[in-house]
């Protein structure tokens, strides 16, 4: 019996008192702790007839318990689906329903709301709750602490990540333990991560950043992870001395930079501050290394693909460039009409392949077709140029996509609330620059014959139908949109007429 992900992850420290998650009340949660914990929720599981190969929903803040659910689903076969805790109801209606999850786990707060969602999709509903407390645990405190771990091969799956998707509706990213397994052996041996190492864990688990790329290399290396509720620079600087290396979006990072007490001495004994999910801006880059002295090593990676290139750790990290293609891991800038592959310096769109590229979109065939050709290569939607020296650079989206704060909005999603609603004819959504998030929403509308919008009911409206990092930081009635002549709305004329919006005083 063998389940690969399992048995390398977490069942090799069965019975070890070795720290794993350091929190911030001081207290510690050994490995043997932490399995325990899996167990018994693998047991609840199992009771309520979640079978291998079903899918498990979760959406709860983040804590220990909600890593060990991630634990549990691996070690009795059931696929991990995690959702951002900013979902609305209707937003996570979409999810249960389309997985066909088995069962949903949600904070008491959202019981009421989500018990008809999940009756309505057939899932049975549990809640637990970011101090522990709820349904699930009550059943687990007298379930056994240990499971008989359910075989699987590499190519069974592991987890659903949803990406959202340029029509608007989002898409099951399918991946199989050996997609994650191989990526994180990968990226220990790139980053020398080793059990000696202490990693600050301010980023959500409900994404590949903070669960996999976090979380699973920490495991496979043997070390431990100060584990934070949420990023919060307070916690971060006092927790700073007792760790090794961390990991965050470019926000982190500029947010750190905005804190006095972010000192080279604070920073004296790190080994390594690594960003990604969204662009590094060189400025960031070069402020880091003169107030700290640290050079960030940025990395580049998707939902679909996990980590695809990083700078490297003993050579130079450059900035404003993602490094090289990690090992095993085939990239190649084609031009997007003719996918025929561009030699080093030319602009394209950039393919990636390798044993980290996930399985498919659930049910989406034709979606999966139109992104992952037949020959392993995955079209990522990004645009790239490779320099002489293999230095890979991103320098823009070949899809309509904002990244604001490491987090993901299609303005397509966007547009569909907002085109719905009363005394809106039309609206466009783009992204624009943002001094904190680095890239914030922003909706234009044009008004219809009959009404003005009232922008105030909008916002309110545009509240219940999306989460709220979703949400056009500020909305601007236009008379018109800019156009070309086929009548392409000209979203890049917008972005540059409101480049300034957001910027600093
Ligand atoms: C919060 N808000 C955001 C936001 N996060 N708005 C836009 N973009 C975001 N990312 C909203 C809040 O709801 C609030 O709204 C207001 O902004 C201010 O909130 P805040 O308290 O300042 O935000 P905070 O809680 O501090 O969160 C900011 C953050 C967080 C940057 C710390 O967003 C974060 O942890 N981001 C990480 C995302 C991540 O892990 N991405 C990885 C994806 S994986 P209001 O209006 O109520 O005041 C991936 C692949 C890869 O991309 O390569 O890694
Ligand atoms: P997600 O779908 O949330 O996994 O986001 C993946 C997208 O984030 C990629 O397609 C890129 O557009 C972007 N991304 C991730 N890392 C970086 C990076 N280091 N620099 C620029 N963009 C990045």
């Amino acid at each position: 019996m063998t389940n690969p992900l399992y048995d390398t992850l977490f069942g090799r420290y069965a019975g070890k008192t070795t720290p794993f998650l350091h929190l911030p009340d001081g207290s510690t949660i050994t490995h043997d702790d932490f399995l325990s914990m899996a167990a018994r929720y693998a047991h609840v599981f199992r009771n309520a007839g979640v079978e291998p190969g079903d899918r498990l929903a979760v959406q709860i803040e983040k804590s220990p318990q909600a890593l060990a659910i991630y634990a549990a689903c691996v070690q009795s076969g059931i696929v991990f689906l995690p959702l951002n805790t900013a979902y609305t109801a209707n937003e996570v209606s979409y999810f249960v329903e389309n997985s066909g999850a088995k069962l949903l786990v949600c904070d008491t707060a959202n019981e009421t709301a989500l018990t008809p969602i999940a009756q309505a999709a057939g899932a049975l509903l549990e809640t637990l709750n970011a101090d522990g407390a709820g349904s699930l645990s009550t059943q687990a405190a007298t379930l056994p602490s240990s499971f008989p771990t359910v075989s699987r091969t590499h190519d069974d799956l592991a987890a659903f990540l949803y990406t959202s998707g340029t029509t608007g509706r989002s898409k099951g990213a399918m991946l199989s333990q050996q997609n994650l397994l191989s990526n994180a052996e990968t990226l220990v041996e790139y980053w020398k991560f080793t059990d000696q190492d202490v990693l600050l864990h301010a980023l959500p688990i409900f994404h590949t950043h903070g669960l996999f790329v976090a979380s699973n290399i920490t495991l496979l290396a043997g070390g431990s992870m100060i584990f934070m509720g949420k990023f919060n620079p307070d916690q971060i600087i006092e927790n700073m001395p007792h760790a090794t290396s961390m990991m965050g979006v470019p926000t982190f990072y500029t947010r750190l930079l905005d804190d006095t007490r972010f000192t080279k001495a604070l920073t004296k004994h790190m080994r390594l501050f690594i960003s990604g999910s969204a662009p590094l801006l060189a400025d960031t880059h070069i402020q880091f290394e003169n107030r700290t002295g640290h050079r960030i090593l940025e990395r580049y990676g998707m939902t679909e693909t996990n980590m695809n290139t990083s700078n490297p750790y003993e050579g130079e990290r450059r900035a404003g460039t993602v490094g090289f293609p990690l090992p095993g891991v085939d990239l190649k800038i084609t031009n997007a009409e003719t996918g025929d592959t561009l030699p080093a310096g030319e602009i394209g769109q950039i393919e990636v392949r390798g044993p980290n590229v996930f399985q498919g979109y659930w049910q989406m065939p034709e979606k999966t077709a139109e992104e992952l050709r037949d020959d392993g290569f995955f079209i990522t939607g990004d645009l790239g140029v490779i320099d002489d020296q293999g230095y890979v650079q991103i320098v823009g989206r070949n899809k309509d996509l904002i990244i604001s704060g490491g987090y993901n909005i299609y303005p397509k999603e966007v547009e569909l609330v907002l085109d719905d609603q009363p005394g809106v004819l039309e609206s466009a959504v783009v992204g624009v620059p943002h001094p904190d998030f680095g890239e914030s929403v922003v909706g234009f509308l044009i008004a219809s014959d009959e009404a003005e919008p009232d922008l105030d009911a909008i916002n309110r409206t545009v509240g219940v139908s999306l989460a709220r990092f979703k949400h056009p930081k500020k909305l601007i009635v236009l008379p018109n949109l800019p156009r070309n002549t086929m009548g392409k709305v000209q979203k890049n004329l917008l972005r540059e007429q409101y480049g300034e919006l957001f910027s600093r005083q």
